[in-house]
């Protein structure tokens, strides 16, 4: 039971990582006022609608996301959303860029601060299952006419005209009787 809602709970999961990712913020520095330069930590990343960004930092740190403004003066009274519980995941929703500070005194002038462009998913998929199926159902009919049509051509020609010219007699009369009887047969044959 345990195992089986894993398994479920993994594919879950799994699914959807193949066309999101979630991306650590400063890799494995996290977030920090010490030592990492976050714009150029963004740079080698792409961020994509549906991805998300996580950041880890310790108590006496946060996470701001702010206008353009903000982030350039290095001010978090506008600020969209302020997150300070030491784990915060981000969803990007929207194409376009972000600005995050960290809002205690200080930090950001020292290098807590990031600007991301988040780019478009491309979503050219659900198109491409429907195309397949209509090619199947052509296949399995053109090949049975063809096997249907060969049988007649072998079966009524050869045995009739060598009989009669090999046996004289009574012998005759026999395969006449035999052949009649073949007759009446294959026209009941044919007639059911
Ligand atoms: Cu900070």
């Amino acid at each position: 039971m345990g195992v089986s809602i894993g398994l479920v709970v993994l594919f879950l999961f799994a699914v959807p990582a193949a066309y999101a990712a979630q991306h650590t913020v400063g890799g494995s520095s996290g977030w920090t006022n010490f030592g990492v330069n976050y714009d150029t930590w963004a740079a080698g990343e792409t961020f994509t609608v549906g991805d998300t960004l996580l950041f880890s930092y310790s108590g006496t740190h946060s996470v701001a996301e702010v206008p353009e403004t903000g982030y350039s003066g290095c001010s978090s009274s506008n600020a969209v959303q302020t997150y300070n519980d030491g784990s915060t995941t981000i969803s990007l929703t929207k194409p376009g860029p972000m600005y995050f500070i960290c809002s205690t005194s200080g930090h950001c002038g020292s290098g807590m601060k990031m600007q991301i462009n988040v780019v478009a998913a491309s979503t050219p998929t659900p198109a491409t299952p429907s195309t397949p199926t209509p090619s199947t159902p052509a296949t399995p009919g053109t090949t049975t006419p063809s096997e249907a049509g060969t049988p007649p051509t072998t079966t009524p020609a050869p045995k009739t005209p060598s009989t009669p010219a090999d046996n004289g007699g009574g012998a005759n009369v026999v395969s006449k009787l035999i052949l009649g009887s073949l007759l009446v047969l294959g026209i009941m044959g044919l007639a059911s």
